[in-house]
């Protein structure tokens, strides 16, 4: 364990940046977490309430006499599961709206006449909707198919559409329990409803919405985000790609974009290739620009265009830490409100983009969809002219590693299938990928997605949970920071099929692919429901009876509760690595651990060491193994 431990701290490049920070007097995510310790027992295990201005209320746990309702009356396992619903649908909105910007990008890409990437993803995608594809342009079909996704925000009847994708029985596990996906503001919307004060008291029905909630994000949103952006932007194939923050460059001006939504920053893939704003850089002294990534903007950008991953999370303030960042451009979702206050003790300007995020201290430039490519150019030419500006103290990590990714549900089917050319569209099917898991050379398959967080050393779950699975013969796929944590360790080189299991190795060395596969970014979960149904369509079964589970070993966010409530509710076996705010509830913790499994077939495991969270899966791929009777 403790050379485990060494391995991962080593590979993170962390220490000596967070050494350059505390000699620089700089304050990071750590020590704002020791400020804060202990932190508040009431918020730990859920049982705090704001709904409304009679309270703060808490419910004392821990002596008899302190009070067990609200003021309202409201009882611990309201108030809990109400305030997990919020989160829920808090994270389903983020996901959602990212979903519903690509639409509109979609749409005024065709308006504009600009080129959109993946035209076979396009008619395939308006013919599963029922639009007429025969003899229209592809701008009006990406028209009409953008069209046709708004509505799914906002329409009045009916259900989500991507519903139609997953397998029947899980269909009708839903319908039965009237969580199918109707329109996904909607569905968050009635989450907000039902959870005012004075509304749903009953935790089950309060979990019911939520659920039907964070259906709207996985088979909705997210999944209407992955689609477009893989018809507008192109669908990912396999392929090399740089990653740590040794990927920063020293004679270069260094542009970090970090956020969500691939819109900015496929934009400014464009920006940093243009010859003026190249030739404006070495006026400027530089050899050039270079554009890295990070969190899950930078696993679009990599995914799509082979852009360097940085790092995730807990890098971002060492990104501008290493004080050779020019701009960290950013949109939405999972930027520290601290990075101003980081990049004002160094030359760094931090940009948003986005009116959804503000951040004081920051410079904003707002980003328009309809503009994007001049509004991309006028942040690169503010990142060029800050070049000169850059001090002396500097320090860029050596770490850096290089690891194959790319693996969309086509490329990962093409890939399995033994087709190794690198066509988006050639097709293959998961047939030699049911055939390996039926022989038992690959004993299941598990995702790891999520976050970092302060509970857990930065990436140590991550990657000490994808080695002791593929050294039992499961493959892994991952997305988010998961995929950084990956890709860092080395995990989707070529060298990580020595620790792998004999199964896994012989697959990995025949199909030359990584043990560990990365889909993309946080919305590409929904890449993994799509290939999850493709499977149990092919072995007509239900998601629930595959050898399959999901860990968010170090998850933090709103969007990581909602992803896990609609993996559960599709029917995944789902272990959480950070304790989730319920404990205060025993029937709702109960609930979510124990009682989901019998309705929907899938569950939350709560096991914070990712060796036994390991084991856990291990075991829980062994008894869907069993009852297969494979
Ligand atoms: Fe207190 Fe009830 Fe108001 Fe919540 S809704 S703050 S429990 S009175
Ligand atoms: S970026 S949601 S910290 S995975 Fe998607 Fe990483 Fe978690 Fe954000």
């Amino acid at each position: 364990m403790q050379d485990e431990l060494s391995y991962v701290k080593d590979e993170t490049a962390i220490p000596s940046l967070l050494k350059k920070a505390k000699d620089d007097k700089i304050e990071t995510v750590w020590d704002r977490a020791l400020a804060m310790q202990p932190q508040c027992g009431f918020g730990e295990m859920g049982v705090c309430c704001t709904n409304c201005s009679m309270g703060p209320c808490r419910i004392v746990k821990i002596s008899p006499d302190g009070p067990k309702k609200g003021i309202c009356g409201a009882t611990e396992d309201t108030i809990a599961s109400r305030n997990f619903a919020r989160s829920v649908a808090a994270g389903s909105a983020a996901h959602s709206d990212h979903g519903r910007d690509i639409a509109e990008a979609l749409h005024y890409a065709a308006e504009q006449k600009r080129p959109i990437k993946d035209e076979k993803k396009l008619r395939a995608l308006a013919e599963e909707w029922g639009i007429q594809t025969e003899g229209r342009s592809v701008e009006d079909l990406a028209s009409k198919v953008a069209e046709k996704a708004l509505n799914e925000f906002g329409k009045p009847f009916g259900h989500l559409q991507f519903v139609e994708r997953a397998p029947q029985k899980r269909k009708e596990i839903w319908e039965s329990m009237d969580v199918t996906p109707r329109a996904i503001d909607r569905d968050i919307v009635e989450v907000l409803h039902s959870t005012h004060m004075g509304c749903d008291a009953d935790y089950r029905n309060i979990i019911t919405a939520a659920v039907r909630a964070a259906l709207s994000d996985g088979w909705g949103g997210s999944m209407i985000g992955t689609e477009l952006s893989d018809i507008l932007f192109g669908t990912p194939v396999p392929h090399e790609v740089e990653a740590n923050l040794g990927v920063l460059k020293k004679d270069c001006v260094n542009i970090v974009v970090h956020g969500h939504e691939p819109t900015l920053s496929e934009a400014l893939v464009l920006a940093v290739n243009d010859p003026d704003l190249i030739e404006a850089a070495k006026q400027e002294g530089a050899q050039g620009i270079n554009l890295v990534g990070m969190c899950c903007t930078g696993n679009e950008v990599a995914m799509r265009h082979g852009i360097p991953m940085a790092g995730n999370f807990f890098q971002q303030e060492l990104a501008v830490v290493t004080g050779v960042v020019e701009a960290m451009v950013v949109d939405v979702q999972c930027i520290m409100p601290s990075l101003p206050q980081v990049a004002k003790c160094y030359h760094t300007k931090l940009i948003t983009t986005s009116r959804k995020a503000k951040i004081p201290g920051a410079v904003h430039m707002e980003f328009d969809e309809k503009n994007s490519v001049e509004c991309a150019r006028k942040i690169v030419l503010e990142a060029v002219m800050n070049f000169k500006n850059r001090t002396d103290n500097v320090l860029v990590p050596e770490e850096k590693v290089t690891g194959r990714i790319g693996y969309s549900v086509e490329s990962i089917i093409r890939a399995l299938d033994g087709i190794t050319n690198t066509f988006a569209h050639q097709s293959g099917t998961v047939k030699p990928l049911v055939d390996a898991v039926k022989s038992g050379v690959l004993r299941g398959v598990a995702a790891i997605v999520g976050c970092n967080n302060h509970r857990v050393p930065a990436d140590q779950s991550h990657v000490l949970l994808a080695k002791e699975l593929i050294k039992n013969d499961v493959l892994v796929v991952t997305t988010g920071c998961g995929a950084h944590a990956c890709i860092k360790a080395g995990l989707m080189s070529e060298d990580a099929v020595k620790l792998c299991g004999k199964g896994l190795a012989t697959c990995c060395e025949l199909l030359k692919v990584p043990p560990v596969l990365h889909m993309g970014s946080c919305v590409d979960i929904s890449r993994i429901l799509q290939l999850l149904a493709i499977i149990s369509k092919y072995m007509n079964v239900d998601i629930k009876d595959l050898p399959v589970a999901a860990a968010a070993p170090e998850w933090m966010s709103e969007k990581a509760l909602s992803i896990g409530t609609y993996a559960v509710a599709s029917g995944i076996y789902v272990v959480l690595g950070v304790t989730p705010q319920i404990t205060g509830s025993e029937n709702l913790t109960k609930y979510l651990t124990s009682d989901m499994e019998n309705i929907y077939g899938g569950r939350f495991e709560i096991e914070s060491d990712p060796i036994k969270a390991a084991h856990k899966i291990l075991d829980h791929i062994e008894v869907k193994r069993k009852q297969l009777d494979i």
